[in-house]
């Protein structure tokens, strides 16, 4: 059945049919309960009986997918949303290519997939987790509108992996699910699974630079999810990406939008020099070295979610046809990797070099260049913002060994240029290339609420459109007293 509208008569709205799957429905039904405990207590504090203006998925037809409604909320509808079936799909990569597409999962995979789709739907209650506070600094109702629509989209990406688990998986699914919801953001006894989801994320520079990078991590994993060879999967992950394209909007335009700030009231004051560090804070604005910091900080922090650069379970995930490449099916080879090898860049004696390894070990790596192909491309268009306003100072991506915790260069310490330094200088010096604790105490002391509509936070530029096309007094959240 290729379903495209989603049905909002039921429960649990969904286009899978769930009326029909009664196993299904059950569990599902069993475990909300828990879901909405766990919004009501780790979802964004103090908002919970606040109208949000959201949007909600009404259809899974890429053109005109959302309904938006002013919503409290605990009562968002969370549903089980699959992108339409392609008719005669195969797995297309791997030891099975060419053959179909899996609908059921193949027991020899069973293992490895269910492995990577509690792997997937662990980091999205725990961005929620981490960006809970964030609500009562936001620097308008615009931006505490774009949080709350990124959080309720996050909590939807967990219900697509727990939809997966108990339809596929069974009981050790149902546990898994059940897991998902105990594990917390930042516990020392039942911690988030992957690094980067237990930092905090302490203000509003810190969330839009999250969204660009982490989020942005999330858009690569599922491309090669959407990827693969099992079908439901490969669904789920590409309707989860129509939504991700939000979530980077949010991330890149916050920054964007930071940066304009900076630099316009500097050209303002008459200031020339971004490093003159405190006439520049003086102005009640971030001045454009830590913001250079944060960026230093969220990028390496994403770059350890590729996991290391040669990797075995990389490697098995592909033969297996499990997870696959970005565009995988537009990229010409043989798609197997049998002899093809890729650039990695090691440390070799001391010395950062790249050296060929085969393709398919080579995997992380691969897509986190593909990665670090867009950040770039973010990066330049914040360039473009400061050059425009005539401001001398230009954003970069630190070197991929700066400050990593996972791979080849975990064990190392390095300048954001790449330099290698010995653990008392990076010790003496880290305060100049991530954020210190005085940075972090002058971003928090600018984080004073703003909550008159149409109004913004001094240190923000206002978005130059509104959200569906609101103009720019509205009200995108009515908060309860
Ligand atoms: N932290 O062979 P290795 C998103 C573990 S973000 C902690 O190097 P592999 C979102 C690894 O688990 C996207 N542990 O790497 C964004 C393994 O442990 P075991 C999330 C780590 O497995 C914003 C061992 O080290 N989705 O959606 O090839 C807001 C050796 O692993 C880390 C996915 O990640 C780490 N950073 O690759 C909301 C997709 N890195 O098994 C949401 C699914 C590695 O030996 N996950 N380890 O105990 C995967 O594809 C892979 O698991 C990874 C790691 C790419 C994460
Ligand atoms: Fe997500
Ligand atoms: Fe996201």
């Amino acid at each position: 059945m290729n379903l495209i509208n989603v049905d909002y008569s039921e429960k649990i709205p969904n286009n899978v049919n769930l009326t029909e799957d009664r196993r299904v429905l059950r569990a599902l039904e069993g475990w909300h309960p828990s879901y909405l405990d766990w919004w009501k207590d780790m979802g964004p504090e103090g908002f919970q009986e606040s109208l949000v203006y959201l949007r909600t998925a009404v259809s899974v037809d890429p053109k005109g997918w959302a309904k938006f409604d002013y919503v409290k909320m605990p009562d968002y509808r969370w549903g089980i949303l699959l992108a339409p079936a392609e008719e005669g799909r195969k797995v297309p990569f791997g030891q099975h290519h060419g053959e179909p597409a899996w609908q059921e999962v193949p027991g020899e995979h069973r293992a490895l997939l269910r492995r990577l789709i509690v792997i997937q739907g662990d980091t999205e209650p725990a961005s929620v987790e981490q960006q809970r506070h964030l609500g009562k600094t936001a620097p308008s109702l615009y931006d505490m509108r774009n949080l709350f629509q990124v959080n309720v989209e996050e909590g939807r990406h967990l219900w697509a992996m727990v939809y997966l688990l108990q339809k596929y998986f069974g009981r050790d699914g149902r546990e898994e699910a059940d897991e998902l919801l105990r594990r917390r953001s930042g516990s020392a006894d039942a911690p988030r699974m992957l690094g980067a989801f237990n930092e905090a994320t302490p203000d509003w520079l810190s969330f839009f630079m999250f969204t660009f990078f982490t989020d942005r991590d999330g858009k690569m994993q599922l491309e090669s999810l959407a990827q693969s060879g099992f079908d439901p999967l490969s669904r789920t992950c590409r309707f989860m990406l129509t939504e991700e394209a939000h979530h980077m909007f949010v991330g890149e335009t916050g920054i964007g939008r930071t940066v304009q700030r900076t630099c316009e009231a500097m050209v303002a004051a008459g200031m020339d020099d971004p490093a003159d560090i405190d006439r520049v804070r003086a102005l009640g604005v971030i001045d454009l070295p830590t913001i250079q910091k944060k960026l230093n900080l969220h990028y390496s922090l994403s770059l350890d979610l590729f996991g290391s650069e040669v990797s075995t379970n990389a490697a098995n995930a592909f033969n297996a046809g499990v997870k696959g490449r970005f565009r995988e099916t537009h990229i010409d080879d043989d798609h197997q990797l049998t002899s093809a090898t890729y650039p990695v860049l090691k440390l070799v004696g001391g010395e950062i070099k790249l050296v060929d390894e085969p393709a398919l070990t080579a995997l992380n790596m691969r897509l986190r260049d593909d990665y670090t192909r867009d950040c770039v491309k973010g990066v330049e268009r914040f360039n473009k913002i400061i050059e425009k306003t005539g401001v001398r100072f230009r954003l970069t991506l630190p070197h991929v060994a700066f400050h990593r915790q996972i791979g080849e260069f975990r064990n190392v310490q390095a300048t954001p240029a790449g330099e290698l330094l010995n653990d008392a200088v990076w010790v003496r010096r880290c305060d100049e290339f991530l954020p210190s604790r005085g940075d972090g105490d002058f971003i928090a002391a600018l984080m004073a609420p703003v909550s008159e509509p149409g109004q913004f936070a001094n240190w923000i530029a206002p978005p130059k459109v509104g959200i569906d096309n609101k103009p720019g007094d509205f009200e995108y959240v009515k908060i309860a007293a």
